[in-house]
């Protein structure tokens, strides 16, 4: 049990910080972007230290379906990785997340762990930073907002990769 509880947590006082990418495009995403953004804060051992503007743009996948919003929270927390995905996950579900149908398809809210640390993981059940992170303007656009000069473990600085993605249309809501 002692064993377990070290593996789910790190060290109160050893916070780490945190980048959550925040999508959604059935319902009203911006309401639901929102509420999700403020639930990060509400998690167990973590506090919402910055989140960016909304931002909308077409889908990535399967053009049938909704714009996307999208939005990147920081988070300090001591919760272990796996804890947090788990706990994103929770989050996700009660907003009515159902897994199902097509690949990159729909969904009312979508919560994606994009950098833990200078961590890299990869694990059956989580891979960090997040692969989708390096080549979309969804997530770099947002990201660049608050933290431009954060290096992504191997990938240099989030304004070097937004630098690749500025021909992806995207646009910020005001
Ligand atoms: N998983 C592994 N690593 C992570 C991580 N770092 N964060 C695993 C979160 N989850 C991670 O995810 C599938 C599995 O990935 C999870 O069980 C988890 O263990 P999912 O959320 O169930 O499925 P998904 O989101 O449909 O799959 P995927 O491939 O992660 O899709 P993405 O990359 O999230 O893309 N277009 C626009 N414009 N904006 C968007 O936000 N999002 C998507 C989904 C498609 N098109 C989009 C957007
Ligand atoms: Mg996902």
């Amino acid at each position: 049990m002692l064993i377990a509880k070290q593996k789910n947590h790190v060290p109160q006082n050893h916070h780490v910080t945190a980048y959550i990418g925040v999508g959604g495009n059935l319902g009203d995403p911006v309401t639901t972007v929102r509420s999700a953004l403020a639930e990060l804060g509400k998690l167990p051992r973590t506090s919402l230290r910055a989140m960016s503007s909304l931002y909308r743009s077409s889908p990535m996948g399967p053009a049938n379906q909704p714009d996307f919003i999208n939005a990147v929270a920081q988070i300090h927390t001591t919760l272990a990785p796996l804890a947090l995905l788990f706990a994103l996950q929770a989050i996700e579900h009660q907003y009515g997340r159902v897994r199902t149908g097509a690949r990159w398809g729909p969904r009312t809210l979508d919560l994606d762990l994009l950098l833990y640390g200078d961590r890299q993981i990869t694990e059956d059940v989580l891979t960090v930073p997040h692969p989708g992170l390096f080549d979309r303007a969804f997530v770099l656009y947002p990201l660049h907002e608050i933290a431009p000069d954060r290096v992504v473990p191997g990938r240099g600085t989030v304004r070097a990769l937004l630098a690749g993605v500025m021909d992806q249309p995207i646009e910020a809501i005001r």
